[in-house]
């Protein structure tokens, strides 16, 4: 029988407002940005002007956005009422405003550790073609810690969820958090969902990364966040079937469950490896049309949030992937990374 538990899955990252707008060349050259990127705002450079002139020159739509938190509320999409809850920093703002009452209206809870003297964190992101360049200010979320996972209320939740999800941007965050989730999932035989995210985790954040990896029982990433950390870790090897079989195949810490390493590579099938297995598989994704296409933005968010969905429920992992891939199909769609609401039915 399904259980009937409330907040099954618990998800960890960084709460972001997205300030999304079709751009240009000339703009991504004025910020010394690549078409397609996840960077962290320098701000030593005129990072942090890009967010005013996306809302003044380019006709910029806020959208709740944060990569784990897109995870979350699509989990919560297509799971009964009340079974996603999110973790992270937030502000006490108007954009912390825009975030909460996006939550709430995909049923998703969120419990943010608030710091009222420091704004929400931003993400602009720069559309061009089918290409997105995010660009991120993460203010309040950049002051997640410890103490916010590990007081009373907050812990209670993670005893009580079975299953754990971590943005892998939360390495430039607070990795002791991270480290506290994948050990609560080791010593209990809970499943610790991790993606990768964007290449710099892999490539800047390797450590952090590297520390969490024997507690990882599931490993998500796209094919330029596998080859990047190919490349960190020196596996010389380019081939994505090859580089999931590597990470399916790290040292575990519990052995009770095998790791399962799932890329996803945009039209292209997504590729899954199992510790000790040799046969690397492939999935094709949901074919939609071009024209259908709004924008691809968080598509991977999406994927990962109908993946957690299949796992909360205990499918077969083929049905976890098609889950991932569904709600992938829905959300490019969409603008930004959103879901078509009334809800579709998986
Ligand atoms: C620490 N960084 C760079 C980030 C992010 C991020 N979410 C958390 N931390 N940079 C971009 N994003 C989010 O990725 C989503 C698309 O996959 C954006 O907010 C966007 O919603």
């Amino acid at each position: 029988m399904a259980s009937t538990k409330e907040y099954r899955l618990l998800c960890l990252e960084n709460p972001l407002l997205d300030i999304q707008a079709v751009g240009n060349d000339a703009l991504l050259e004025k910020y010394g940005l690549k078409a397609n990127d996840a960077i962290l705002a320098d701000p030593n450079s005129n990072h942090l002007d890009l967010y005013e002139d996306l809302l003044n020159n380019y006709d910029a739509k806020l959208i709740a956005g944060g990569a784990a938190q897109n995870t979350a509320r699509g989990a919560q999409y297509m799971l009964p009422p009340n079974s996603v809850v999110y973790l992270g920093g937030a502000g006490d703002d108007k954009y912390a405003a825009i975030l909460r009452d996006a939550c709430k209206q995909a049923g998703l809870r969120v419990e943010y550790r608030v710091d009222p003297s420091i704004p929400t964190g931003r993400c602009g992101v720069v559309i061009t073609g089918h290409n997105r360049s995010m660009c991120t200010d993460l203010g309040a979320a950049n002051h997640y810690d410890l103490e916010h996972l590990k007081r009373s209320d907050i812990w209670a939740l993670v005893e009580n969820a079975e299953a754990y999800y971590v943005g892998g941007y939360h390495f430039t965050v607070c990795p002791p958090a991270i480290m506290e989730l994948a050990k609560q999932a080791a010593a209990n035989n809970k499943p610790f969902i991790l993606s990768l995210s964007a290449p710099f985790i892999p490539q800047f954040f390797k450590d952090p990364l590297d520390a969490s990896a024997p507690y990882w029982d599931y490993v998500i990433g796209n094919e330029t966040e596998a080859e990047a950390y190919a490349d960190s870790h020196g596996l010389g090897i380019k081939d994505v079937k090859e580089i999931a079989k590597a990470l399916a195949n790290l040292p575990k810490a519990n052995p009770q469950r095998k790791r399962v390493a799932v890329i996803t590579q945009g039209t292209e099938p997504t590729v899954v490896a199992v510790q000790g297995e040799n046969e690397v598989k492939e999935y094709p994704v949901h074919v939609i049309s071009k024209d259908e296409i709004n924008d691809t933005n968080g598509a991977g968010d999406a994927f990962a949030g109908g993946f957690c969905a299949g796992i909360v429920e205990g499918r077969p992992l083929q049905d976890c992937v098609d889950m991932g891939q569904w709600l992938a199909s829905l959300s490019i769609r969409e603008l930004g990374p959103s879901y078509p609401f009334p809800k579709h039915t998986y």
